[in-house]
């Protein structure tokens, strides 16, 4: 992949999909990661595994919204690239408080773009031809879907929830900087991932600690929503290929075509745990509906053809075995879920707030 002596700045690198694209850069590519995260509720260190004291890879403890600070780093580090995966991503929280999804998803892009342009700007040659702002966004900036279609790279944007508006805002922000100062910039829009080292406020986390732990499992509604899921590893390679090989100003859509409604999903993890760790009753037996997720999307599902056809991506892992994988991780790793869960979250229901 990426060619040696590079550094590349990777934003929210102490989250869930961000430490993995950290941990391949340091184990597949000997690359230099500058690691710039906050550390909000959902960033921790432990993400990171043996990539963390790596000589490659340098931690900064830093908010993406601090023009100062973003400032410093380019002057220091001097990168090749930045990829963004900085932002609040959980679209409950956004409903209870949509602040930091404004300060963090929107005013944080708008400052590392202005940061972006000014380092670019003063660049010249090869470095400046060949530099990068990759911004990673998700699918849910094009609204929902009914029973039939995809969202393809120029679907329209309808974004229904503060964090989707919030993240369609900052895509709207990278296009311009682009159209408008010729910053070279890549965005990808990805579906649901789910893997190791996600926080459990997420569906799959979420159902796989309260079952075992033997608490209820919650769906909202009937059920019946659909979401398309991505193993994490596979979104981090189709990441790195998109660094390396996407054509500038253009967006690409990730995806493994996997929909499933949220009762399929529920349901596959009880049977997975029902063999791996037999408890007196079936796991589905903990199963309970709650209140629906007010403006609650119905389905998301990807085309991902432009990616595969153009770049030649393709997912290794199919649901099956990457929710496998998930599961063992998570029985395996009790000690990660338990400390990260002690301190802020301890599996509540969130994004209750009444519609006005
Ligand atoms: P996450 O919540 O697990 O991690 C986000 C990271 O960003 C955390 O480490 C946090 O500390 C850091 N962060 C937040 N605000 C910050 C700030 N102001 N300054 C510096 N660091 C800050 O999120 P994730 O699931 O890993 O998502 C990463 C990115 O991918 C997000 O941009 C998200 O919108 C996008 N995305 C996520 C999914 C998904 O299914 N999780 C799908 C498509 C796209
Ligand atoms: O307890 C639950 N019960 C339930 O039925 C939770 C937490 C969720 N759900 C439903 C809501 C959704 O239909 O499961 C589905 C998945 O929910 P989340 O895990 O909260 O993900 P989603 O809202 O689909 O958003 C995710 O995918 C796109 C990520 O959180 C975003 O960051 C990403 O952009």
């Amino acid at each position: 992949m990426m060619a040696n002596n590079k550094t590349i700045f990777i934003t929210g690198g102490a989250g869930f999909i961000g430490s993995a694209v950290v941990r391949q850069f340091i184990t597949e590519t000997d690359v230099r990661v500058v690691n710039i995260d906050k550390l909000t509720y959902a960033g921790n260190l432990a993400t990171l595994g043996d990539a963390l004291d790596d000589p490659r890879h340098c931690f900064e403890q830093v908010d993406i919204c601090d023009a100062t600070a973003i400032a410093a780093l380019f002057d220091k580090y001097q990168p090749n690239a930045i990829m963004h995966l900085a932002a609040e991503s959980h679209v409950d929280r956004s409903i209870d408080g949509p602040a930091d999804f404004i300060q963090s998803n929107i005013v944080g892009t708008y400052t590392l773009l202005e940061a972006a342009r000014a380092y670019w700007n003063g660049l010249s040659g090869a470095k400046r031809d060949n530099f990068r702002f990759h911004h990673i966004s998700t699918d849910e900036v094009f609204g929902s879907l009914g029973a039939e279609g995809f969202f393809r790279e120029d679907s329209t944007y309808q974004p229904n929830s503060p964090y989707s508006a919030s993240k369609a805002s900052s895509d709207h922000l990278v296009r311009a900087w682009h159209h408008t100062y010729g910053l070279p910039t890549l965005m990808t829009n990805c579906s649901n991932n789910y893997g190791p080292y996600q926080f459990p406020e997420k569906l799959i986390p979420l159902i796989i600690l309260n079952a075992l732990d033997g608490k209820p499992l919650p769906i909202y509604g009937k059920g019946d929503n659909i979401r398309d899921w991505l193993f994490v590893e596979d979104h981090a390679r189709a990441l790195r290929l998109v660094l390396e090989t996407g054509v500038v100003g253009e967006t690409y859509n990730i995806g493994g075509h996997n929909e499933k409604t949220n009762l399929e999903v529920v349901q596959t993890i009880c049977t997975l745990l029902d063999e791996l760790r037999p408890a007196a009753q079936p796991y589905a037996e903990l199963i309970t509906y709650v209140t629906d997720r007010p403006g609650h999307d119905q389905r998301y599902a990807i085309d991902a053809a432009k990616i595969e056809r153009e770049l030649g991506w393709k997912p290794q892992e199919s649901f099956e075995t990457g929710l496998r994988k998930t599961v063992e991780w998570y029985m395996e790793k009790a000690d990660w879920w338990r400390e990260v869960t002690a301190a802020d979250y301890q599996g509540e229901r969130l994004g209750l707030e009444k519609k006005a």
